[in-house]
């Protein structure tokens, strides 16, 4: 007997105007739902960047490890990088970027915003498609099936090589975090992955809207790809804003929560923003890559031990995705640290978590055969101008 598809179901959101729709209008003023009268004071330093890690460096070649460091600093100190030589077909990128699947006037499903839960709600300017595309058996096939072939198509190739790009970076954070691989490819060979594609109209008010409000992503790990040269992401690194210039080639990967857990604590899940401007539309298509769907979701086994107790608890992946939904999307992670620790366990988490608080000191008094990843210091770090100057990392896939 044929099985019947599983149908899943993740959460609901209120249906809200398209932005796109209110832009063609030319308002002189915005309607109040977009309207942030909260907006936080806009620290930003242009002089920082995210580190560019080359990935054709990280597989193979003379410079594994000094990439694998660069590839550690880079998760742990921005839990954001720029990934060049990352593989994915040049061409799929061009293909995506010409299909527009904002445009389709009569395929409006599949559209709106996600974690709308009240009318009174502030809106982002922004108009978003989400859909989840692996593994296919959870596909909302009725949804799929509208859009437009060609579209199809390439988010079928699109899907796939970005499933494989995340597998390598996956191993190669597994190494970097003296992690077991085979635990790494266990808990992500059949990964939940979905795909959202974000358009950003040109704003009559900027200054007063947010295009994607601040948050940090519930995945493992997430690729971004900037469609367009219009800057808009920023990512926040000790509390200052820092601008994400979109370059040619270049993707974006950045730490989920899930990562955060899955490392227990070592890498964090970094939040993000996107502002928008007044004359310029921003695309971009954020891939996210989870767990598989029948996992459990905790600290890895090989990164956890009597002295380096778990500080996460665990939970089943379906629950974890089901209760991040219905936090309207806040960040579940304090959640899931609150309910484990117990005083042990929160003293040595802030140890590991906090710079101000960390005592080497009391670590030395453990006489660990192994040191605490953070306390490595790579060359990088000793020489280079990355403290003063953090640039987001660039990994080149071609060289892992
Ligand atoms: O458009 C961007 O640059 C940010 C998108 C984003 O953070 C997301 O889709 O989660």
């Amino acid at each position: 007997m044929e099985s019947t598809p599983e149908k899943m179901n993740f959460g609901k959101s209120l249906l809200v105007p398209s932005v796109q729709e209110l832009a063609k209008q030319h308002l002189t003023n915005i309607p109040s739902r977009y309207v942030r009268s909260e907006q936080e004071s806009p620290v930003i330093s242009a002089a920082a960047s995210v580190p560019i890690i080359d990935l054709q460096k990280l597989i193979s070649g003379d410079f594994m490890d000094s990439e694998l460091q660069k590839l550690h600093f880079a998760c742990q100190q921005w839990g954001f990088l720029q990934v060049i030589n990352h593989g994915v077909t040049p061409s799929l990128l061009e293909d995506f970027k010409r299909e527009k699947l904002w445009q389709q006037e009569d395929n409006h499903e599949g559209f709106g915003q996600l974690f709308v839960v009240s009318e009174e709600q502030k809106l982002d300017w922004s108009d978003m498609f989400y859909i989840t595309t692996l593994p296919s058996h959870i596909r909302q096939m009725d949804l799929f099936q509208k859009l437009p072939s060609k579209l199809r198509e390439i988010m079928e190739a699109y899907s796939k090589e970005i499933k494989n790009l995340a597998m390598i970076i996956l191993c190669q954070v597994a190494k970097a975090l003296r992690m077991d691989e085979n635990e790494m490819r266990e808990l992500f060979s059949d990964g939940v992955q979905s795909i959202r594609m974000n358009y950003y109209p040109p704003c009559p008010a900027p200054e007063k809207t947010i295009g994607f409000s601040p948050h940090s992503d519930a995945d493992a790990l997430t690729v971004l790809f900037q469609l367009n040269e219009t800057e808009g992401l920023q990512v926040r690194k000790d509390g200052i804003w820092v601008p994400v210039k979109p370059l040619p080639s270049v993707l974006i990967v950045n730490i989920g929560d899930i990562m955060e857990i899955v490392s227990n604590g070592v890498y964090r899940s970094i939040e993000h923003r996107a502002i928008v401007n007044s004359n310029k539309e921003r695309l971009s298509v954020a891939t996210f890559y989870s767990s598989n769907l029948d996992s459990e979701l905790g600290p890895a086994h090989s990164l956890t031990g009597p002295n380096n107790p778990p500080i996460f608890r665990k939970v089943p992946v379906d629950k974890y995705f089901k209760d991040f939904f219905a936090r309207n999307g806040k960040s579940y992670i304090d959640f899931m640290k609150e309910e484990t620790m117990d005083d042990e366990s929160s003293k040595l988490e802030k140890s590991r978590y906090y710079f101000e608080s960390s005592s080497v000191r009391e670590l030395a008094k453990q006489k660990l055969a192994t040191i605490p990843l953070r306390y490595i210091c790579d060359d990088l770090e000793k020489t280079s101008s990355s403290i003063l100057l953090p640039r987001v990392p660039v990994i080149d896939n071609r060289r892992s």
